[in-house]
């Protein structure tokens, strides 16, 4: 994002994978001494957070969506991350995040609804079937993931809360914890995380409420214990630990578009056609596939033009980016 480069390596691509492995064995084997010397003092952060499985989430149904790609290692997707309550580097939420409480948890659902309040969390996941969604991940710094979602319609959630005739927009706002969230006591963006999508848009069938990945309980660094999941737009749309959700009439002034408004939309679809200002959107690295391996071409609204593109039939991408 802003202080991050589209140029950011993961140890993984850099090092031959059974490597890795071996390293992380050698780590698990010996503990914190061994990191220094199997990483030859370089970068003992990355290696530093043992990432510990969650339980696994009963019951949920697989779904036609994705297939074909290969999946992103649960190892990536859960040690390279964006979550600046946590710090702003990769390796930061998941070495940093683990005071933070995910459960009990509630929803606030405010504004412009017909049925204001709050739902746990536990009744939120009785609104419709849990499902596995794999979903190409698109980050606007120019990478990307394959990952084996499971969640539920954010559809479920608006029609629980009877939007009334003026919401056109719905703003989603994240934990912002200074306790537990040590990003949060830093001045790095505006807190607490808000993002923003259109009615229509989160009406979509594709867009999620995340409660998973490879069947089980979301880590705290992916955005415990529920996060949008906007598949056609760059990955900051998808807001972490939400705490509430707003039903406004007015188009959101999301925390990206405040800290930089040149730079992030309002929209943010991804689109290799319209320049980041200071990158090319054209191509994307896929995270895990190594260092060396060819840049795959970006492709419009991330794949699923077919399911979203009439949602911007006559907008001007350029202005709207
Ligand atoms: N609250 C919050 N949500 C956030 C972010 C953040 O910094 N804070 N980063 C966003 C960005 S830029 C990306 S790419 C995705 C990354 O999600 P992942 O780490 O689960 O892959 O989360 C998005 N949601
Ligand atoms: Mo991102």
């Amino acid at each position: 994002m802003l202080i991050c480069k589209p140029s950011d390596i993961k140890p993984s691509d850099i090092t031959p994978q059974n490597i890795f492995h071996r390293r992380r064995e050698i780590i698990k084997a010996a503990g914190l001494g061994a990191i220094m010397l199997a990483n030859g003092g370089f970068s003992p952060a990355a290696f530093a957070a043992e990432i510990v499985h969650k339980p696994k989430i009963p019951g949920f149904r697989k779904t036609s969506h994705g297939g074909g790609e290969k999946l992103t290692s649960y190892e990536d997707i859960t040690t390279y991350n964006n979550f600046y309550e946590f710090g702003t580097s990769k390796e930061n939420p998941a070495a940093n995040s683990a005071l933070f409480k995910p459960s009990p948890w509630s929803i606030t659902v405010e504004g412009e609804v017909g049925k204001p309040g709050k739902i746990a969390l536990e009744e939120l996941l009785k609104l419709a079937p849990l499902e596995e969604r794999i979903y190409r991940m698109r980050c606007v710094e120019g990478w990307s993931m394959v990952i084996p979602w499971v969640g539920l319609p954010l559809s479920a959630l608006i029609k629980w809360a009877k939007p009334t005739g003026n919401a056109k927009f719905i703003e989603f706002i994240s934990a912002a914890d200074p306790n537990t969230m040590p990003g949060v006591r830093a001045p790095l963006l505006d807190w607490p995380y808000l993002e923003g999508l259109r009615m229509d848009e989160a009406m979509n069938p594709l867009t999620i409420l995340a409660v998973g990945l490879y069947g089980e309980q979301l880590q705290n660094q992916n955005g415990a214990p529920v996060r949008l999941v906007v598949p056609w737009k760059y990955g900051f749309k998808g807001g972490k630990s939400l705490v509430r959700i707003r039903f406004v009439e007015k188009m959101p002034q999301t925390t990206w578009m405040r800290a930089g408004p040149t730079e992030y939309g309002f929209y943010a679809n991804v689109n290799p056609e319209v320049e980041h200002p200071r990158w090319s959107q054209a191509t994307e690295r896929r995270i895990g596939s190594g260092l060396f391996s060819r840049r795959l071409p970006t492709q419009m609204f991330n794949g699923y033009s077919e399911q979203v593109g009439q949602l911007y039939s006559g907008m001007d991408l350029r202005k709207h980016f």
